[in-house]
């Protein structure tokens, strides 16, 4: 009896236990409803509607700023500032030397940012995009020289660039001015450049305000060169460096194709410009000024016994005679870490009739 009773004890204490706990767990619920009050309140005011478009509208600029962030990556990164008009690194008149010594892999570590024989300026956006063409033909040495000054001489000007050496296949009489067409055409290949420096390999820049940038008018480069005591070999003349637009070239149907040998191919130019009403301008004197390399005339580049015919004709010929018509065949395009060589067949002159 006394163990029944004892027992009878302890259910209702257990009773009493579960009671109690189950009073603690609704002072708990309460407490908690309590502490979500304000949160609530704030909630009360929007509709569940309203919750979801909040919800909504925060997932939207979630994904509006992972696109954001996909675009940045994507796009390019933002443009630079314009190069200045005049650019801080130019030195003016410089002291040019000829190194019996010098190799091109010297000139190579010298230029380490030229990359195929192309360069941007890092800090700022180029004024311009300039190609420079070359003809070239056994005068490797010249054009190591040219490469030594011109590259840095290029990038104190602050412009973008590449050197393209146009190197005629063969032994058939040289071409300069038909070297140039295909200079153009396999340039414009490769990138939309904006103006082109026509550029003998052995004419070497003395002075870097003498700026590769084209100018509303075809542009003369040469006044004056060591070899004519600096002066300007007469009004007209057009040869050595010159630079044209491509709209400009472009509108003079740029070079004939057919003069074979030395001589006239810059005077025809020259014609083609002023027959399309254009004026020919040059820097200041003391500022287009060339050394050239000592040379002599070059085996397969005899001079042009037609080239006074050929003259007086080129306002009929112009039209047919030029980039609509050169035909030529590309043997290789090799970009070494200087220059772009584009090795050409050109041909041979046609046979007189
Ligand atoms: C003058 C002109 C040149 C051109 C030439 C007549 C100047 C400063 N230059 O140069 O622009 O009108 O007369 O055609 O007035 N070349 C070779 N390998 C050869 C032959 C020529 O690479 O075998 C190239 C080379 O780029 C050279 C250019 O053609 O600089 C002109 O030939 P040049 O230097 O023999 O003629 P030059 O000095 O009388
Ligand atoms: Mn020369």
């Amino acid at each position: 009896m006394a163990v029944f009773s004892s027992m009878l004890k302890i259910i209702r204490k257990g009773k009493c236990l579960f009671l109690l706990l189950l009073c603690l767990c609704v002072v708990a619920w309460i407490a908690t409803f309590s502490n979500d009050g304000p949160v609530k309140s704030v909630q009360e005011g929007s509709s569940p509607l309203d919750g979801q478009h909040a919800e909504g509208f925060h997932r939207l600029e979630l994904e509006s700023e992972m696109v954001q962030s996909i675009e940045e990556r994507v796009e390019e990164p933002p443009t630079k500032e314009s190069c200045p008009e005049n650019s801080p690194l130019l030195r003016g008149s410089l002291k040019l030397t000829f190194e019996p010594s010098l190799t091109l892999e010297q000139v190579e570590i010298e230029n380490a940012e030229v990359v195929e024989g192309q360069y941007k300026p890092s800090d700022c956006t180029a004024r311009q995009s300039v190609a420079i063409l070359i003809p070239h033909r056994n005068r490797e040495k010249h054009l190591l020289y040219l490469l030594y000054h011109l590259h840095p001489f290029l990038q104190r000007q602050q412009l973008h660039y590449a050197v393209y050496v146009i190197h005629q296949a063969g032994d058939a009489t040289f071409n300069r001015a038909k070297l140039l067409n295909v200079g153009y055409l396999e340039a414009l290949k490769d990138y939309n450049w904006d103006c082109f420096i026509f550029h003998d390999v052995d004419l070497v820049p003395e002075n870097d305000h003498n700026l590769y940038m084209c100018a509303k008018q075809p542009k003369h480069l040469v006044v004056g060169r060591n070899s004519t005591g600096y002066k300007l070999r007469y009004k007209g003349y057009f040869g050595g460096v010159s630079a044209m637009t491509k709209d400009q070239f472009h509108k003079v149907n740029g070079f004939p194709n057919s003069y074979w040998g030395w001589g006239g191919e810059d005077d025809d130019l020259r014609i083609r410009v002023q027959l399309q009403k254009m004026a020919i301008v040059r820097p200041p004197p003391e500022v287009a000024r060339y050394t050239m390399v000592f040379h002599n005339r070059d085996s397969g580049n005899q001079v042009n016994k037609d080239r006074m015919q050929l003259l007086r004709r080129t306002h009929q010929t112009w039209k047919n005679d030029g980039l609509n018509s050169c035909s030529y065949k590309v043997m290789s395009v090799h970009r070494a870490p200087l220059y772009i060589n584009v090795t050409v067949d050109i041909g041979q002159p046609e046979q007189a009739h």
